[in-house]
């Protein structure tokens, strides 16, 4: 005679408790061959439970058991796409990018973080989409450590929630990333905006008070923009554009807030670095048009900057 199914489903749970990868399946593969064989009722659901889970362990084992991945770092910022599964953060990234990135309509189709560069305002900045973080990550749980650990190097976060979906999922996430202790400039992309409702947003408007959202989808190409302008908003990058010879570039510098004389001048070339004695500044950090600075001058963003070198 089987115990009661609800208690069947306690003490699974109870084995699987802390159970991850090859072990997890293990585990679960030996629950199967006890379960009563029925073909209907409650014990046929926990069966079909205990075969998605064994699904979901295998897809998450491919993750699991990297201690580090890393992601080479390219463009003037790095920043982070993180949210539940099927949020929608792989179609953000094709959409600002050309990278061939899979699309699924079910969860974890990415599983290893996929870097792509954007241009914004003449920038280019690397996206990563971190797939399949999930309750437990901070724990370890689905490989989330080495996941955190690609978080933890970015520049800033953008969160990814389908707007229409409960709040819950993206709480999870936050709080793993939270209990990382990771702490980055953030925002909240309401994705899918197209499927949601005015409600929808002000909802998680009033959920996650502490951030600002942008609600966006990928079939209006004026929230990408919106969507775009959150993510150069976070990166606090200034633009500065050089001068040569009496023409100024079309093609701004991207230099982190703090930036001076100095740093315009190794950004534009190595060697000019040495040589800069500073420069002249056309813009909202002179006093006066074709200011004369020195090279610890800060920049400010809009400037226009001659490097001046010696000799
Ligand atoms: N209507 C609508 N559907 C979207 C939008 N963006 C993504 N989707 C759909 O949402 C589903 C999930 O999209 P993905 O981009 O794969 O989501 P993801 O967050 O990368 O998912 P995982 O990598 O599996 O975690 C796909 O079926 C997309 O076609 C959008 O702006 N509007
Ligand atoms: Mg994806």
């Amino acid at each position: 005679m089987p115990m009661p199914h609800h208690t069947q489903m306690q003490v699974i749970k109870r084995r699987l408790a802390d159970k991850e990868g090859s072990q997890r399946t293990r585990e679960l593969r030996d629950i199967l061959t006890k379960l009563p064989g029925y073909r209907n009722g409650p014990y046929a659901d926990i069966r079909k439970w205990v075969e998605s889970q064994i699904d979901e362990t295998r897809t998450r084992s491919s993750v699991v058991h990297r201690d580090s991945i890393s992601v080479r770092r390219e463009g003037a910022a790095q920043v982070a796409l993180v949210g539940p599964p099927n949020a929608g953060k792989s179609s953000l990234l094709q959409s600002l990018s050309h990278v061939q990135i899979k699309v699924g309509a079910y969860a974890f189709t990415t599983l290893r973080p996929v870097p792509a560069l954007t241009r914004i305002n003449g920038v280019l900045i690397q996206l990563v989409e971190i797939p399949g973080l999930i309750a437990g990550a901070a724990r370890d749980r689905g490989g989330g450590r080495a996941l955190l650990g690609v978080l933890r190097g970015a520049d800033a976060i953008v969160y990814c929630h389908d707007a229409s979906q409960p709040s819950s999922a993206l709480r999870d996430v936050i709080d793993e990333v939270e209990a990382a202790g990771i702490d980055l400039p953030t925002a909240l992309a309401a994705t899918k905006a197209d499927d949601a409702s005015q409600n929808d947003l002000s909802r998680l408007r009033e959920n996650f008070p502490s951030m600002s959202v942008v609600a966006v989808s990928v079939l209006d190409d004026a929230s990408l923009e919106d969507f775009k302008a959150a993510i150069w908003g976070l990166t606090g990058l200034l633009r500065v554009y050089p001068r040569t010879r009496g023409r100024t570039d079309d093609d701004p510098v991207a230099l982190r807030p703090g930036a001076t004389i100095a740093d315009v001048a190794r950004a534009l070339h190595k060697e000019m670095e040495s040589s800069c004695t500073g420069g002249r500044v056309w813009g909202p950090s002179a006093r006066f048009d074709g200011q004369i600075v020195g090279r610890s001058h800060p920049v400010a963003h809009g400037d226009v900057v001659e490097i001046r070198t010696a000799g």
